[in-house]
């Protein structure tokens, strides 16, 4: 018995001294493609965007096994200020990453949908990327989102419809957007992801000014970054703030810099 509670105090103050004390990565090589495994699809749709007044692009990931006759959650993957709708396809190998995680039965079968979140007529990250009036186009998805690409999503594809089984989740500035726009929306969202969050993110007051709300609606809230970083700031602020209000939150450091190997392990962890 002394010796319980010599182990119990033990863990105790361990876990006390170190908010973070295990590490987890991502198998190596887990984004590889394994050849014995059932694997997913890439699909392009096109939605009427009455936001921007085009009709705009986005990519979906259909599940291995996937049935019109089923009923899917579904994840909004969002890029950076350099990408696109391809950004992740193109760097992240989220396709490969989630059948994996499909075939170890670590993950329920999802709908992954991957739209364009520079909300604009020419949505296209060429020329000066941090021109103003594509950085307002990221905030201006917001509408876009909501509006246009959900209701279609709805009406196409065979998903839930409630917050519950519905999650929000990107990169640097893609982060930065789920922050905004799922605390901004907790009614459409439960599930809300930040990898590496970009200067975009809303301070922490204006993320979540009712944090008694926050508490009882998120399912998950997860805030990932690296350690070298050098847009740390904005994920720890975002930290700080949720801890001062005790808002259940993962923050999650770890090696590395402002890169895809950080943006596919908060993928393969927040999934
Ligand atoms: C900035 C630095 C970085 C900024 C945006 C970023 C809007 C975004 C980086 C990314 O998406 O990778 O000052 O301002």
């Amino acid at each position: 018995m002394k010796y319980l509670f010599a182990l119990f105090v033990a863990l105790l103050s361990n876990s006390a001294s170190f908010s973070q004390d295990i590490i987890k990565q991502m198998p190596a090589g887990f984004d590889s493609v394994r050849n014995n495994i059932a694997h997913a699809k890439i699909d392009s749709f096109n939605y009427k965007s009455t936001t921007v007044g085009t009709t705009r692009q986005s990519l979906i990931y259909l599940p291995p096994g996937y049935s019109k006759k089923k009923k899917y959650p579904v994840l909004y993957l969002l890029h950076g200020i350099g990408g696109d709708d391809k950004e992740w396809l193109r760097g992240g190998n989220p396709e490969i990453i989630l059948d994996n995680l499909y075939a170890e039965g670590k993950v329920e079968p999802m709908i992954v949908i991957m739209p364009n979140g520079r909300a604009m007529k020419n949505d296209s990250a060429t020329g000066n990327i941090f021109a103003p009036d594509k950085v307002q186009a990221f905030a201006t998805f917001e509408k876009d989102l909501l509006n246009d690409l959900i209701p279609y999503v709805q009406k196409h594809y065979p998903v839930y419809g409630d917050r519950d089984h519905r999650a929000i989740a990107g990169l640097s500035m893609g982060g930065g957007q789920s922050l905004n726009f799922g605390l901004g929306n907790l009614d459409k969202f439960a599930w809300i992801g930040a990898f590496s969050a970009a200067p975009n993110t809303k301070t922490p007051e204006e993320l979540v000014p009712d944090p008694a709300k926050a508490r009882q609606d998120l399912k998950l809230l997860w805030i990932s970054c690296g350690a070298s970083d050098g847009l740390i700031t904005f994920s720890k602020r975002t930290h700080d703030y949720l801890v001062k209000n005790d808002v259940p939150h993962i923050y999650y450091i770890e090696p590395g810099v402002h890169e895809f190997k950080v943006w596919k392990n908060g993928l393969y962890m927040f999934s």
